[in-house]
């Protein structure tokens, strides 16, 4: 893809003023370069050294971005197409019509009262074994659509809340992680404070992620990256299965595009850790996700990677080769050759509200590479008239920062916790003027 320079407006004062902006911006966290072998993982903070990021503004032709219509005709498709040839491979277009089978429906209560419904997407015309099983919560006092949290869960739908009616998983998926038992206590209720998000009006609808892709080296084998291989027209290798996770997303806001009870103008999408990863991609790719929120998305998510810090490619790549496309592997002692970095991924996410979250006590996520990479995501925001993080500073624990990107680090381990949702439901309630 060639890219071009944006030459159909005049660069008006603003424009002017924030690509000084971007210069300030990027001066602050670039430093020289050096060219260094990352063997290892660093936790010191003294030891990281210099490294430059790319300028998600600068087109290969030398020139500046200054408008938001030149980042979407120009340079939005060209950072996209870098993502998608070097870090999780092609988004296959939807060209197969899918199938929704209501397949429960009833109430619980969560503290507050809730409707709940359980869908199963299926993803071919007459195969029944593709599919992904979706669990909803609606707030039950409200009336008409209601906006809603969509997620993956790690552990499968009954781990998120003990409710006796939520169906199993249609099958059990390989590991790591143990075999769901069925009737066992909800393994998860912590990460998922269903009566907070119902009592503020917004509805939850889950999947489990291994209904896409089972977690391992071998699970393209039996994942969509095989099953709809010829339906969706790519290879396995040509996505990892954080885009076929990614992928899934899209599918499960198809569903939610056209259920009456849900405002399909709402969706905010939240991810933590490796689903994390896969929000922000399907957040990047598909514009219908009105907030994106990472928690704690880490290495080949919101962290920047090449940033001396916690997990890198190499330990990524190493430890799970299946989540990325093969060419990311390339990136692994050499990040400086990497021609994007993450800060390029939360830019793509512009001009809708991003949520970037870290956990002190998860310094293997990289916190301040995730806080420097939401910073730098700023001017492309500002282009929109957006204001970003509005601070180089890493902000003290439990001081959210920011206004359309924001930005919190809380005390504690790596995972998603109630204040961490408060966060998100507040930040919401901003952005979607409740
Ligand atoms: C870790 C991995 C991280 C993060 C995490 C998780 O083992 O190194 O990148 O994804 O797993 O998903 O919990």
């Amino acid at each position: 893809m060639t890219i071009l320079p944006d030459l159909s407006r005049p660069h008006s004062r603003t424009s002017t003023s924030l690509v000084k902006l971007v210069f300030v911006v990027i001066m602050l966290v670039q430093v020289p370069q050096v060219s260094r072998a990352q063997q290892k993982e660093n936790m010191s903070e003294a030891a990281v050294p210099p490294y430059i990021l790319p300028n998600p503004l600068l087109a290969p032709d030398g020139k500046l971005i200054t408008t938001a219509a030149g980042w979407n005709a120009v340079q939005r498709p060209g950072i996209y197409h870098l993502f998608e040839q070097n870090v999780y491979g092609r988004y296959p277009a939807p060209s197969i019509p899918l199938r929704f089978v209501l397949r429960e429906s009833g109430t619980f209560t969560a503290g507050i009262k809730a409707r709940r419904k359980q869908v199963r997407i299926y993803f071919l015309p007459t195969d029944s074994t593709v599919y992904l099983d979706v669990l909803i919560y609606l707030p039950a006092s409200h009336k008409g659509s209601v906006p809603v949290f969509a997620a993956y869960n790690f552990s499968g739908n009954p781990s998120i809340a003990n409710d006796p009616a939520i169906l199993p998983p249609g099958r059990q998926h390989a590991g790591p992680g143990p075999v769901l038992q069925p009737g066992a206590p909800a393994s998860d209720t912590a990460s998922w404070p269903v009566d907070d998000i119902l009592r503020q009006g917004y509805g939850l609808a889950v999947a489990w992620y291994r209904d896409i892709e089972p977690d391992n080296s071998m699970g393209w084998k039996s994942g969509i990256r095989s099953t709809l291989q010829q339906a969706l027209a790519i290879k396995p290798e040509e996505w990892g299965a954080i885009g076929a996770w990614a992928w899934g997303l899209s599918r499960l806001m198809d569903y939610l595009q056209q259920d009456r009870d849900i405002d399909g103008k709402k969706v905010a999408l939240l991810g933590h850790s490796r689903l994390g990863k896969a929000a922000l991609w399907a957040g990047a790719s598909d514009r219908r996700f009105s907030i994106v929120v990472s928690n704690e998305s880490g290495e080949g998510g919101a962290a920047l990677s090449k940033r001396w810090y916690g997990e890198t490619i190499e330990a990524i790549t190493r430890n799970f080769p299946h989540w990325f496309v093969p060419a990311y592997q390339q990136y692994a002692n050499n990040t400086t050759a990497l021609p994007v970095d993450q800060h390029m991924l939360l830019s793509l996410v512009a001009p809708r509200p991003l949520y970037v979250a870290s956990a002190a006590g998860d310094q293997w996520s990289d916190p301040k590479g995730e806080f420097l990479a939401a910073v730098n995501a700023g001017p492309v925001y500002a282009l929109f008239g957006k204001r970003g993080i509005g601070t180089d500073s890493l902000p003290p624990l439990m001081h959210p920062v920011g206004e359309t990107i924001r930005y919190h680090i809380r005390p504690g381990k790596h995972g998603i916790t109630r204040y961490d949702w408060q966060q998100y439901l507040a930040f919401a309630a901003e952005q979607w003027g409740r």
